[in-house]
């Protein structure tokens, strides 16, 4: 194998070393021996002056007009077209999933990209008649200062951009933490957005782990907001430190996420719904399914389906584009699969899967079989903690008041589906699912990137990311009023019967 080649950081618009001159690797999850390669491990050193060169760029960053800065917007989004299929193939290399869906990661930066690139023209705030004579009234929309944005590695592409894109153009200026586990990816996007010309220093790219470099973004009182996507445990301890300084903060934590299938469903496509999502990207989504609630009639006939074809698809490196299920990202990853599968033998009965896939070349990498557990407790440990894996519990359920208890019976909140063919059923669970993404007839991924992206209860603190409101986390409100009578004119007092 060659040498890797080692990458820098990217601050005040150079590239250049980290302090420590520590590095890390970047391997491929499919096969460990390739070393994608070699990352500077940034900390409080790099941070700080990244910080500083965010900070100077903030001058005439936000106040370059909002269209131009939508400008290099557009550049980015085009550049990110034209480099597609290098981008998707690199995520492949990098975290393992298959290629059609690299590409649709790439496809979901694009997409928001552009949606941002146009908000330069609109970042809409309201004007609304005043209840005085002679006066204006009015919102408006101003940029913070400097974004910390930390990423995870499961999309590592469309992620960044939905967090850097409404930050951006709507006038901060970025510090970009990319996850370990995707380091090269992140390099790759910075590079194009210099490219697509991005003013010295308005981003900077720290590699380095989340205790190192992490931290010290989320510390450094210039950062004025931070969002972050990854685990609960991690965005909860964010949460302490960013609440000490009363910072703002936009979290996407984990999932548990439910397909609900009704007796009078087509069990036909609530198959293919509940495969795509519980097995695309090995069930290594935020919105992955990872719980089917079963209404009592058709539970055991949609088991027999789900594992028939459960069984049959393809396990390998995702650069192969026959395959389907690629490998978990890491070696922890596959350790803590294995362990929830143990729990799960004590829990309910293993239907299909349940082991690693060691096969031949396999053996390099981290794989592990589609599974699936049925008579499955709603409260039970695999029916409650994320696993981040490719495993599927199966809930029974009767009728739609039991099925809708399970589905809301967990402390997160992102994605929920219905399989029905009853417009009544779907209106009520459109009404019922505490959840803040709800699909009917479709699996609980596939958001798309101009409506709000995020989740109930533990699934966060209530921001969203894409659409429109993700500008709501990067933005401060600014009410003006304009009083042209000439005259002191007193709110809630001359404009009443004295
Ligand atoms: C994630 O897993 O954090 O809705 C993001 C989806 C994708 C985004 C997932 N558009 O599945």
């Amino acid at each position: 194998m060659p040498e890797p080649a080692t990458h820098q950081l990217f601050i005040a618009g150079r590239w250049v070393d980290g302090v420590s001159g520590q590095t890390f690797d970047s391997v491929n999850p499919a096969d460990t021996r390739d070393v994608v390669g070699r990352f500077q491990a940034g900390g409080a050193a790099d941070v700080a002056m990244a910080v500083a060169a965010a900070g100077e760029a903030s001058k005439g960053w936000r106040a370059t007009p909002a269209p131009k800065r939508g400008e290099v917007l557009y550049r980015f989004a085009a550049l990110m077209a034209e480099h597609k299929e290098r981008l998707a193939r690199a995520m492949t290399r990098e975290m393992g999933k298959v290629l059609a869906e690299a590409r649709g990661d790439v496809q979901e930066g694009i997409d928001i990209a552009f949606l941002m690139a146009g908000e330069g023209r609109r970042l809409f705030g309201d004007t609304v008649p005043s209840e005085l004579p002679d006066k204006w009234a009015m919102s408006v929309r101003q940029p913070l200062g400097i974004a910390g944005i930390v990423t995870p590695w499961n999309f590592p592409i469309a992620i960044p951009c939905w967090k850097m894109m409404p930050a951006l153009v709507s006038g901060n200026t970025v510090v970009f933490k990319p996850a370990s586990d995707a380091p090269h990816v992140a390099t790759l996007l910075v590079e194009l957005m210099e490219e697509a010309g991005f003013p010295a220093g308005t981003v900077n790219l720290v590699t380095g782990s989340g205790g190192e470099a992490g931290d010290a973004i989320v510390d450094n009182p210039d950062v004025a907001v931070i969002s972050f996507t990854g685990s609960s445990a991690t965005g909860r301890s964010i949460a302490e430190r960013a609440g000490r300084r009363l910072k703002r903060l936009s979290l996407e934590l984990g999932g548990k996420n439910a397909v609900v299938v009704m007796r009078d469903a087509d069990l036909d496509l609530a198959v293919d719904g509940i495969l795509w999502s519980a097995f695309g990207t090995t069930g290594q989504r935020c919105t992955a399914c990872s719980r089917v609630i079963a209404d009592r009639p058709i539970a055991d006939e949609l088991v027999r389906r789900l594992a028939e074809r459960a069984e049959r698809l393809r396990i390998g490196s995702g650069l192969d584009e026959s395959v389907e299920v690629g490998p978990l990202v890491n070696a922890p990853a596959a350790t803590k699969v294995e362990s929830y599968v143990a729990i799960g033998r004590g829990e309910g009965e293993l239907v299909c899967g349940g082991e690693r896939e060691t096969a031949g070349e396999l053996a390099h990498g981290h794989f592990y079989q589609p599974t699936i557990f049925t008579g499955v407790g709603p409260m039970a440990r695999i029916a409650q903690e994320e696993i981040f894996g490719p495993v599927l519990s199966v809930i029974p359920a009767d009728g739609y008041a039991e099925a809708m208890a399970a589905a809301n019976g967990t402390r997160y909140g992102l994605s929920a589906s219905i399989f029905t063919q009853s417009v009544n059923t779907a209106f009520r669970a459109m009404r019922d699912f505490e959840a803040g993404l709800v699909y009917v007839n479709a699996g609980t991924t596939g958001a798309e990137t101009h409506l709000p992206f995020g989740g109930w209860k533990d699934t966060g603190n209530g921001h969203r990311e894409a659409g429109h409101v993700a500008l709501d986390t990067f933005t401060e409100w600014k009410a003006v009023y304009v009083d042209f009578s000439g005259r002191l004119q007193r709110a809630q007092i001359d404009n009443q019967p004295s």
